[in-house]
């Protein structure tokens, strides 16, 4: 019997381990991008809107359901339901979700999505990106054709996206995003940033709005007119956990120079 129970032992230790579930916070009322940006006048960009709270990251066996949280009920006041391609019922935000697979300095993609204008730090470099819109993939996927070609292998669509309360869930084939993927184990960032409905201009970002010096009734303030401001309001910063500390890191890591033309330079968090 003991020589049993101490082979169950080694056979359990040899198993790989569990793949992970991992969640994060984000503190509220961070949702202007480095400190300065101001919503549209607009009334559906409700206050919260864009304020990331959590999100959680489960793994389903085949599939991560992943669940992103704001500071306010999610609305669709521009029936998504009726859009030319059908989309999946909210209309203002959209999410990108980067993830530093491998973990290595100096490995993976530096420039974030066209559009996006901001970079990653060496030590927290790309090899996959979850894009969350209330579009359908295929006008994402015409986007990415027209202004993402070199990045699109490297560009994951959830197979459904659905939205209830403060979130929206995603799901995601494990598969697609590498053999023996597990998400506890890896570099995230997430960006909140603004849906474009009706976007063809080959300059700008992929179904996003751009952030202006000055708010209008669609666009965010309080950034720049030029390419270097970050075109999101929200992101994970510092250790994920939503202390009153990570507004202030996010503010330093979203600093941006019109002048220069320097971006920010964002770093990915990282789970357990
Ligand atoms: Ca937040
Ligand atoms: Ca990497
Ligand atoms: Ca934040």
């Amino acid at each position: 019997m003991k020589n049993v129970v101490c082979s169950l032992a080694l056979a359990l230790a040899a198993l790989p381990a569990v793949a992970g579930n991992v969640t994060f916070s984000d503190p509220r009322g961070d949702d202007a991008g480095p400190g300065t940006y101001t919503y549209p006048t607009k009334a559906e960009y409700k206050k919260g809107s864009f304020d990331l709270t959590d999100i959680e990251i489960k793994d389903k066996g085949a599939d991560l359901e992943i669940t992103l949280g704001v500071n306010a009920g999610i609305e669709d006041p521009w029936d998504s339901a009726k859009w030319p391609t059908p989309g999946n019922g909210f209309s203002l935000q959209m999410f990108q979700l980067y993830i530093d697979v491998d973990g290595k300095a100096g490995s993976g993609e530096k420039d974030a999505l066209p559009g996006m204008n901001a970079t990653f730090a060496d030590d927290s470099r790309w090899e996959k990106v979850i894009f969350v819109s209330p579009q359908a993939n295929k006008e994402v996927t015409t986007r990415l054709d027209q202004k993402a070609k070199a990045m699109k292998d490297k560009v994951v669509l959830p197979t459904k996206v659905s939205a209830k309360g403060k979130k929206v869930t995603a799901l995601v084939k494990k598969a697609d995003l590498g053999a023996g993927f597990d998400a506890a184990k890896v570099g995230w960032q997430v960006l909140v940033a603004s849906n474009e409905g009706f976007d063809n201009q080959p300059g700008n970002g992929i179904l996003a709005r751009t952030v202006n010096e000055f708010e209008g009734e669609h666009r965010f303030g309080g950034g720049d007119d030029g390419d270097s401001d970050p075109n999101f309001v929200d992101c994970l910063a510092g250790a994920g956990k939503g202390g009153a500390d990570e507004a202030a890191a996010q503010k330093a890591m979203l600093k941006f120079d019109a002048g220069t033309k320097q971006r920010a330079i964002l770093k990915v968090v990282r789970g357990g």
